[in-house]
């Protein structure tokens, strides 16, 4: 018999509803459901991606031990989910009474935000180990959003999402979205919303050192050098203030501290950007008056304005500029959601900078420590020094900068354990892997990223597929491993609640639940499987605002002292050099979907792209094999000419590096390529937010001796 199940794809935050049919235990396809509120259709070629997931033979079904063979080999056997989970936990506690919790290490990567179980119940482990030492993907990536939303909004995920199906203007600096389906911006379908956006006469105007996809789509692009929009947008409100454009209307009956910000931005000419930007002063006003005039306009960031060297300062900045303009919390501006499982009111505001990291005195984020931190903390002796790694649905070898660093610190580990599907690059070093059911075996909801969504929607979906007895969902092996970790402890655990019971709390006690209208529980989102529409984003200052005193203090102390940072770091000459920036390719996703041989097929998509004036300098050639080194490591690379990156600037994809021995990922390893991480630099960071500076990495190239 032939079933149709409708599910939401949890590969990237576009959240697409899918329609899956299967037949016994076969997936028949995978199309996009025309139903879903949110993304109307919409699929990318990631979708069909679920099948290869849930039926690749690389993925562990069973844990496995890491063992020396007679041959001194290492190798992986077989063991039961009591030995895997009961050595997990004796792991775990040796080290915590010999050395005490912060000897435990944790990380946690991107899939951990897309899979609920996980979010729900990490804590059911984690509230025994309250290490110091923990670390995730967040400070590779969104950390900026986290601190700027923190410091002007009050909680570290009210995010101002960007309302781009009733904006006139749109500011994009950092971001590809027609690769990535969107990010702190979830958008499913985004090709056509930017095609109707100017369409209807508005216009998109991309800000990258390279002429991107969505640049090619854009109104207009606007080549910028690495690690300069800090300046940019730093000229561009120099002059919303000097022309008197600036206009904050509503929000000003609870905004402070504009006059502050104008004051410590009055240095920052578009001149003087000028010099560094590669965009001219004339440009740079026109683009203020520009966004100024536009009756509703959206300026936004994402990776290449937050991973790089002044990443928290330039979101804070973006931020800035959105409410002087009044364009925040405005139809058509940069709105907030109000997701009908809201963590806001639920969740901590998060913190900063309450304790440092033990070597290089960085600070944490939300009880987590930049990730760049996280070699020399395995690495150097002393009290604190991390002996134990828990790593979960994270490859921070391949992920984090000057991942070779961390790919040996991890072979000095006393112990190691990795919740993952996969032995890649990372979990190779870990003693136990434990791997959770496939994603279509366990329930979905997502509680991360309703609330970046461009409209506000709800759905949740059964499994696909019912899991066999023995196998485990994350949740439940936090769950059990809480339990061991407890009991040692001589601690009472906390007693199991389903992630599905959560939700469905969450969802009666939310803003659609038992008081509204809408009267939201599981039950009614099971009745309407493509998901429910709570419609469009609404106006909702000051209420939603978490600052104690509901207002917005625009004069944030740490981002007007970073102003100075800027400030010195350029004066008045170009800094020139070569600059190291990454990209994604929509086929493709950070370091795990190369084992996807749908996906990998066609060109090979890793190579270095340069720039023809800067190949020609250098005498090298298009199709050339190239050094491509760094102050930290150096990699040999494949050459691609391209005018669609700016001279001065090379490209190269993260997520690639699969040569390493060990693996056990038998496609990727055919399309292994190089790690972009072995070249970005650990002490290369945003000083004010810790987060890792990817993009803008000083590099240079050269031929092959
Ligand atoms: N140079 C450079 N570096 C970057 C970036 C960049 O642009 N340039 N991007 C950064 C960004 S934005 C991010 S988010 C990080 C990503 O960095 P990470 O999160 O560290 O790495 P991923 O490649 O997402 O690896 C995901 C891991 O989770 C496993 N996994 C997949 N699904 C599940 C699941 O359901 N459960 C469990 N337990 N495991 C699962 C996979 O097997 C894989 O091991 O990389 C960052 N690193
Ligand atoms: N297909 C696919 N989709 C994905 C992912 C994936 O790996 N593949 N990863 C997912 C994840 S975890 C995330 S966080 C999102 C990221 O989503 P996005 O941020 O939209 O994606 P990127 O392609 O990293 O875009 C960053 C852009 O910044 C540019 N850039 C680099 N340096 C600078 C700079 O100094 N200034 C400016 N202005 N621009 C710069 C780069 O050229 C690039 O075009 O994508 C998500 N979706
Ligand atoms: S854009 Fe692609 S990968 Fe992202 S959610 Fe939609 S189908 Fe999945
Ligand atoms: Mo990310």
């Amino acid at each position: 018999m032939i079933q149709t199940h409708y599910r939401a794809c949890h590969l990237c935050e576009a959240i697409c509803g899918l329609k899956i049919e299967t037949q016994g235990e076969e997936i028949l396809s995978i199309k996009g459901d025309p139903d879903d509120p949110l993304s109307r259709g919409h699929i990318c070629p990631k979708a069909v991606a679920l099948k290869d997931i849930h039926e690749d033979p690389d993925r562990l079904r069973y844990p496995v031990r890491r063992v020396t063979g007679e041959d001194g080999q290492q190798q992986w056997e077989q063991i039961s989910w009591q030995e895997a989970l009961d050595s997990t936990a004796e792991g775990l506690m040796r080290s915590y009474r010999e050395h005490g919790v912060d000897s435990i290490g944790v990380y946690l990567g991107n899939p951990s935000v897309h899979n609920y179980g996980m979010l729900t119940h990490q804590n059911y482990l984690f509230r025994w180990l309250r290490s110091k030492n923990r670390f995730s993907a967040t400070s590779v990536d969104q950390l900026p959003h986290h601190l700027t939303s923190l410091w002007l909004f009050g909680h570290k995920s009210l995010f101002p999402i960007p309302d781009i199906d009733r904006s006139e203007y749109f500011l994009m600096l950092g971001a590809n979205p027609l690769a990535s389906n969107g990010s702190i911006w979830t958008v499913p379908d985004v090709k056509k919303r930017i095609k109707d956006l100017t369409n209807r006469g508005g216009k998109l105007l991309v800000v990258d050192p390279r002429r991107t996809e969505t640049a090619e789509i854009a109104s207009e692009h606007l080549s910028i050098v690495p690690g300069s929009d800090a300046l940019f947008l730093a000229a561009l409100l120099n002059t919303l203030f000097e022309e008197g454009l600036t206009n904050p209307a509503g929000l000003s009956e609870f905004t402070t501290g504009l006059d502050e910000v104008a004051s410590a931005v009055a240095t920052f000419t578009p001149e003087h950007a000028a010099i560094h930007c590669g965009i001219d002063a004339s440009t740079i006003r026109r683009i203020a008056r520009e966004f100024a005039a536009a009756d509703a306009a959206i300026c936004y960031g994402r990776m290449g304005v937050s991973t790089q060297i002044f990443g928290g300062l330039c979101q804070w900045l973006i931020q800035i500029i959105n409410i002087a303009t009044g364009n925040l919390d405005k139809e058509g501006g940069s709105m907030f959601t109000l997701p009908a499982v809201d963590q806001v009111p639920r969740t901590g505001p998060g913190g900063f900078d309450r304790h440092r990291s033990r070597v290089r005195d960085l600070p944490e984020f939300d009880r987590e420590l930049p990730a760049a931190a996280m070699a020399e903390e395995i690495t150097t002796p002393g009290d604190g020094q991390i002996r134990v790694m828990f790593t979960g649905a994270g490859n921070p070898v391949l992920s984090t900068p000057n991942g070779r660093a961390l790919d040996e610190a991890l072979s000095q580990l006393d112990f190691m354990v990795s919740l993952d599907p996969y032995i890649n690059e990372t979990t190779r070093h870990a003693d136990i892997i434990l791997p959770p059911t496939s994603p279509l075996e366990h329930d979905h909801y997502d509680i991360a990223f309703h609330i970046n969504a461009m409209r506000n929607t709800t759905r949740f979906n059964p499994p696909v597929f019912e899991p066999d007895a023995d196998k485990l969902h994350d949740w439940e092996i936090f769950t059990a491993l809480g339990e061991r970790v407890a009991a040692a402890l001589g601690e009472e655990p906390k007693a199991p609640v389903s992630p599905q019971e959560m939700i469905d709390v969450g969802l009666q006690f939310g803003p659609y639940g038992k008081d509204s209208e809408q009267d939201l529980s599981l039950q009614k989102l099971r009745d309407k499987p493509s998901g429910i529409d709570l419609g469009e984003l609404k106006p909702m200052l000051p209420e939603r605002l978490m600052t104690a005193d509901k207002k917005i203090h625009c004069a944030t102390p740490q981002a007007l002292g970073d102003l100075h940072r800027l400030a010195s770091s350029f004066g008045e000459t170009p800094v020139g050099g070569l600059r190291l920036i990454g990209r994604r390719h929509v086929r493709s996703n950070n370091s795990w979907m190369h084992n996807y041989r749908r996906l990998v097929k066609g060109k090979s998509r890793d190579q270095l792209m340069v720039h023809p004036d800067d190949l020609h300098a250098l005498k090298l050639k298009d199709g050339d094999q190239a050094l491509l080194r760094s102050r930290s490591g150096e990699v040999t690379v494949t050459l691609l000419a391209t005018d669609s990156v700016m001279p001065g600037v090379v490209s190269l994809p993260h997520g690639y590096g699969h040569n390493r021995q060990g693996i056990r990922m038998q496609t990727a390893v055919k399309h292994a390529g190089v790690s972009c991480n072995d070249v970005t630099d650990a002490a290369y960071l945003d000083e004010l937010s810790g987060n890792a500076a990817v993009n803008g990495v000083p590099v240079e190239l050269a031929a092959i001796a």
